[in-house]
């Protein structure tokens, strides 16, 4: 039994790049043999083909009008011979409209909820919930969690689906779950030292407040019984896991999920492959395509992630448009499992802006600022068109020790800020500096993009 009052030798064996000492929770599919786990792909597919085409008429509708039948998926390439679903789909027959089973069967619902219109709403029977609990319980094993380890959520506990997901799952591994929920920082930091956490779930925006907040109180995170943060629900720059790493001393993993498949759980990282998420391949059948064109792109090279999920009963769904751009590889990692690995998303397709016909992503400027000294991982773009002309002005918090009384200097800090994100996003941009806090912390996820422009 590993001694959870230190930090964990499991944990500082695999910084050290030996992974022995850390548990995986179902060797039998996550060290696989490839072909074995091509083989339960296809087994699941055309059963989950089967169950859909039967029971759910949207999907029954355009596989007719397509000319497919459960009969034509002989291969795991003939995935590809049916529809793509996207988030308008799942509008379009909210609520119920594509539940496979009777809603007598449904354990609990979900919801992500968009900027307009209705929410998405999921739902799920008893064994999507045992699914979804054996994924929580394999991405917290990557990150060394243990039965016994004091699990405290600062996830929202409502629709959501980060809160109760990681709950039920750390739960079946066997961990004490402390189910604090969102917001109260003080009272999260009081109860890690009154209870003894061990494992913190929290987006990392949250985390990195959490960690702030901490230190403002004079909080010895070192000396505290946290060892690991389970981190997702929004991209993470490897700046910010490190810093939160380094300042709170724990260890950090991020990942990666979607209500619309199931929610947390379709991948996580493992501490052997850092900038990477081993998928549960047994559970969801990915492909990379050209978000333009749909076609597939080349083996390891960025697309859109398209995801089917292999195992869902109450709602099931053919080759979800996730938006997000990643690339998969193949082969096997150092920490001994053989599932493909995603590299963590930080665009999506639809998160592009056009500044004056350029195209920016925020996650360039979040590069940009992780190179400059003084500034903290917090900041906000907004955008607007008052006068007319695209105009993208970056708000950006300093470090205490960075601010400075004379004028000129913060200035000439601006200007330099400025000129950096020219060089990198090809137009220009107004950069406004922040005092240290004057950027507002989210409990969830962080809003970075403010976009005010008149259509
Ligand atoms: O955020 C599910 C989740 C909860 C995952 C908690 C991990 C932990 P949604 O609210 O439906 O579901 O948002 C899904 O968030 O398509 C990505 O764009 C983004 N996202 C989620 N996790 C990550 C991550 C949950 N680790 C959308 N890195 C997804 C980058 C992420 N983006």
């Amino acid at each position: 039994m590993v001694d959870l009052t230190v930090k964990g030798a499991a944990l500082a064996a695999a910084a050290a790049g030996d992974f022995s000492g850390l548990p995986v929770y179902a060797p039998d599919v996550e060290c696989a043999p490839r072909e074995r786990i091509r083989a339960i792909q296809l087994e699941k597919l055309k059963a989950q083909v089967a169950w859909t085409y039967g029971r759910v008429a949207w999907y029954r509708e355009r596989m007719d009008a397509l000319g497919v039948a459960p009969g034509d998926i002989r291969t795991l390439e003939d995935v590809r011979k049916l529809p793509f679903t996207d988030k308008g789909v799942l509008r379009e027959t909210f609520p119920y409209g594509l539940f496979a089973v009777p809603l007598s069967e449904v354990k609990e619902l979900h919801a992500s909820s968009g900027t307009t219109g209705k929410p998405i709403v999921v739902g799920y029977n008893a064994h999507d919930m045992d699914v979804w609990s054996d994924c929580i319980a394999r991405l917290a094993q990557m990150a060394g969690v243990v039965p016994g380890d004091r699990a405290q959520m600062a996830f929202g506990y409502g629709m959501f689906t980060g809160g109760f997901g990681l709950h039920y799952g750390l739960m079946k591994l066997g961990c004490m779950m402390i189910p604090a929920g969102s917001g109260n920082t003080e009272r999260h930091i009081a109860m890690i030292e009154d209870y003894g956490t061990t494992v913190l779930i929290a987006t990392p925006s949250y985390a990195l407040h959490v960690c702030e907040v901490g230190e403002r109180l004079g909080f010895d995170w070192e000396a505290s019984t946290l060892r690991v943060g389970l981190f997702g629900g929004e991209p993470c720059p490897p700046g910010l896991k490190a810093e939160i790493e380094r300042r709170m001393h724990i260890v950090c993993t991020d990942n990666y999920g979607l209500t619309e498949v199931m929610g947390p759980g379709v991948s996580g990282e493992c501490l052997a492959s850092r900038d990477m998420q081993h998928i549960a391949e047994d559970h969801f059948l990915w492909e990379v395509v050209d978000p333009e064109t749909g076609e597939p792109v080349p083996e390891g090279e960025v697309g859109e992630l398209v995801l089917t999920p292999l195992d869902k009963q109450a709602i099931p769904v053919l080759r979800y448009r996730t938006h997000d751009l990643t690339r998969v590889v193949r082969e096997p990692c150092a920490c001994g499992r053989t599932t493909a690995r995603m590299q963590k998303v930080r665009s999506r397709c639809d998160d592009m802006l056009i500044i004056r016909g350029t195209n920016v992503f925020p996650s360039q400027v979040e590069d940009v600022l992780a190179g400059i000294e003084g500034v903290t991982p917090h900041y906000r773009i907004v955008v607007d068109n008052e006068t007319g002309l695209d105009r993208m002005s970056v708000h950006v918090e300093l470090k205490p020790e960075a601010f400075s009384d004379s004028y000129a200097e913060m200035d000439a800090f601006r200007a330099s800020i400025a000129e950096k994100l020219k060089g990198v996003l090809l137009v220009g941009v107004q950069v406004k500096l922040v005092e240290p806090g004057g950027i507002e912390r989210t409990t969830g996820k962080a809003k970075h993009v403010e976009d005010l422009r008149r259509k």
